[in-house]
């Protein structure tokens, strides 16, 4: 053999030899680390790393650095990012049959919430991110959303009316806060806290897990318990690199998914049992007597209006489903 031919041979073995080894892939985030998002990306890169025997490297991006949700779900479908965990708060305007999901009080309870999502509602719509170059791999939670502000104690509708409130960039939520007379300002959750610390916004919605993960008392003085969203998050993937595993790497990812939603979901039950504690420790005023059934009945036009749009039939399953 010339020496032509063992350079060839050994350049052609080191690049098997490079692709067999590690591949890296991203997994963003928008809140800290410190976070039930955080946990669930842990968790995932963890359970990778040991089924891939060290072969497959999940880098957990947190804090919004590789852009908000709605920026990470695009970057997605191009390929610049691998994975993420997203509210489904952007996500209706990708998959709009997952609104349906957004609806306000549409969902009893945190069991009733995850036995919906963990069964065949859940997997219809995990398959539908198929159809805009994503996988739906597993359900976590956001969790159920309460309204923080800078103003004022919120206990019924009226004192909501006038606030400017950034919402997701979500339809449904739009609308809901525009019956309670509120001012929805829809962004990237990667701009909220400079808005409220410069005041451009008095208030915004988000579950206990977010509010503790970002200390939002440093910026909200009143948080009101109005429940009044339950937020699912969805494990997801670029399709472009899921065509890219083996059969039994996209095996490991699935596994790998569930583990991130069960940890997500353990975060979240530990948060809603502290949580409300630790914002009052650091000076936030929680008014947890909310008249939530004040709340429903002023955001009930939402669903005459949206419901015909967003799937009122698939409303009335997830009703029906919890009861
Ligand atoms: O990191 O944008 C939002 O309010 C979502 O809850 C997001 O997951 C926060």
């Amino acid at each position: 053999m010339n020496i032509r031919s063992i350079c060839l041979a050994a350049l052609l073995s080191t690049c098997a030899l490079v692709s067999a080894q590690a591949r890296d892939m991203n997994f963003a985030l928008t809140p800290p680390l410190e976070s039930h998002y955080g946990a669930a990306a842990t968790a995932f890169a963890e359970k990778m790393a040991e089924l891939s025997g060290g072969d497959i490297t999940v880098n957990v991006k947190p804090g919004g650095v590789l852009g908000g949700e709605r920026e990470v779900l695009e970057g997605m479908q191009i390929g610049t990012i691998e994975l993420a965990i997203s509210s489904t708060g952007p996500i209706g305007s990708f998959i709009p049959e997952t609104y349906a999901l957004d609806f306000p009080f549409l969902f009893k309870s945190y069991d009733s919430a995850r036995a919906v999502l963990d069964g065949p509602i859940g997997e219809e719509l995990l398959a539908k991110f198929d159809s805009v170059g994503l996988v739906g791999l597993a359900w976590g939670e956001n969790g159920f959303r309460h309204i923080t502000n800078s103003r004022k104690a919120i206990a019924v509708p009226a004192d909501v009316n006038g606030l400017k409130i950034r919402t997701m960039e979500n339809q449904v939520h739009i609308d809901a806060f525009q019956e309670l007379g509120a001012a929805p300002a829809p962004m990237s959750w990667t701009e909220v806290i400079t808005a409220l610390q410069q005041g451009t916004i008095d208030a915004q919605e988000n579950p206990i897990p977010i509010i503790v993960a970002n200390k939002l008392w440093d910026v909200q003085k009143h948080a009101s318990l109005t429940g009044h969203v339950y937020s699912p998050a969805v494990i997801v993937m670029s399709k472009i690199h899921w065509d890219q595993l083996s059969e039994a790497e996209q095996g490991w990812v699935k596994e790998a998914a569930k583990a991130a939603a069960a940890a997500d979901r353990a975060v979240v039950t530990k948060n809603e049992e502290e949580g409300v504690a630790l914002m009052k420790a650091n000076g936030m005023e929680v008014v947890t007597d909310v008249d939530r059934a004040a709340f429903e009945a002023a955001v009930a036009p939402t669903y005459e209006k949206l419901a015909p749009q967003y799937g009122a039939e698939l409303i009335e399953r997830i009703r029906a489903a919890q009861n």
